[in-house]
């Protein structure tokens, strides 16, 4: 395979960003990407990227310059198979990306999903009595991965989608493989896609019409077939996106949002005073680690951006957690900090493809945090954060906390 040449005069960089060092702690390379310049050649995967706010908003919010339908991962569409069907919505320009965001966005609007706020709300509160009951002398050592940034979203998200109970288990590798799969076909894709042709099938049996419980948001986007807002052959795939993108980015924001709280015990205190804070706590450790930390676009045209021109089809690589942590526009970037406003954050992406269920995710996490927060005084580290490898997510796979009961 030839790659393309960087022009004359583009910084060039020739680190990996998907090794498994820079995976594991990628600031200190975004640092350098940010500092080399608006636009940075990666010589290894003869890619364009972009690591400062302003640059990467930009793109996000250009889609005509920077088209999301040749693929949003290192692959190009228009050379290779995708492994599996693109998504009608993450890999999709308008004017086909109209009537399936226009659907779903209406699906998992914060109205539709006004039902399941006293469901949530009783779950968490449930949830964290369960978990709190094993305390010892009113302190509780777990790891907060399996036991609630797991387990909560597990409980809750299955069921109001309406999936069946069996084989649940899929969710979480297929949406792990999907995330790398965005990524080069490096040691992560290597290792997960044992198993995934066996995810693949049980996923795409729970996106059929008699599969889904008929009261759930599954059901919504039939129901929106059904009314001619999309076809019979959308729909499958919208619940698809659904079932991809949902569960996996969900889980690691709690993780995000808790290592936060716990590494600033002042501002869990401030949360716990004023507790619709934690609308705030979730998006403002969203912009910190950014769950999400990388997507491409494809330069349609020749596209200038500063100084530089990247030529019609080259590959653009966005970092989000690198524009999320930017000192050109964020003042003490690194800091957890509920006095700032985080909103403007990339975390969710930004324009026309912005996360269609981040009110589902916001729910979740507020209804969690809200429960944790009338329960638990203090809550701190127990040991260190492990990180779970993956190509385009910065994910936890170890979160040992101490909480102290109030
Ligand atoms: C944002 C996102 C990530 C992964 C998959 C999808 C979307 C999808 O639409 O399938």
């Amino acid at each position: 395979m030839t790659l393309p040449i960087a022009p004359p005069s583009l910084p060039l960089s020739d680190e990996d960003p998907f090794s498994a060092e820079l995976l594991d702690e990628p600031a200190p390379f975004h640092e350098r990407l940010r500092d080399a310049g608006e636009v940075v050649f990666l010589e290894r995967y003869g890619v364009y990227a972009m690591g400062r706010y302003a640059t990467v908003h930009a793109a996000l919010t250009d889609w005509q310059q920077f088209i999301s339908s040749a693929g949003v991962g290192v692959s190009n569409f228009r050379k290779e198979q995708p492994w599996r069907p693109p998504s009608l919505l993450l890999e999709a320009d308008p004017p086909a990306h109209n009537a399936p965001r226009a659907s779903l966005a209406k699906i998992l609007s914060p109205r539709s999903l006004r039902a399941y706020v006293p469901i949530w709300e009783a779950a968490a509160e449930r949830h964290v009595e369960e978990l709190l009951a094993d305390a010892v002398d009113g302190v509780l050592e777990i790891d907060a991965v399996p036991t609630i940034t797991e387990a909560f979203p597990l409980r809750v998200f299955p069921d109001a989608v309406g999936l069946e109970r069996d084989g649940r288990e899929h969710l979480l590798p297929y949406g792990d493989f999907v995330f790398n799969a965005f990524g080069p076909h490096n040691f992560l894709v290597e290792a997960g896609s044992v198993g995934v042709s066996e995810h693949a099938a049980w996923i795409a049996r729970q996106c059929e019409r008699d599969r889904l419980d008929p009261t759930g948001i599954g059901a919504s986007v039939w129901a929106a077939a059904d009314r001619g807002d999309i076809t019979e052959q959308q729909a499958p795939l919208i619940i698809r996106s659904i079932l991809t993108a949902g569960v996996d980015t969900t889980i690691h924001a709690l993780s995000a949002v808790l290592h936060a709280v716990a590494n600033a015990p002042n501002q869990w205190a401030a949360l716990r005073a004023e507790p619709s804070l934690a609308r705030r706590a979730f998006d403002e450790a969203i912009r910190l680690e950014s769950p999400v930390q990388t997507f491409f676009r494809t330069a349609n045209g020749d596209v200038r951006i500063g100084g530089t021109v990247v030529p019609d089809g080259q590959k653009i690589l966005m970092f989000l957690g690198s524009a999320n942590r930017d000192p050109r526009h964020w003042d003490h970037p690194d800091d957890f900090d509920l006095g700032r406003d985080p909103s403007g954050h990339v975390g969710f992406g930004m324009g026309i493809h912005q996360c269609v269920g981040q009110h589902v995710a916001r729910l979740e996490a507020t209804a969690l945090l809200k429960a944790l927060a009338a329960r638990v005084r203090a809550i701190e580290p127990a040991g260190p954060i492990r990180r779970h490898l993956n190509n385009t997510l910065h994910a936890t796979a170890s979160l040992p906390l101490r909480l102290a009961l109030a």
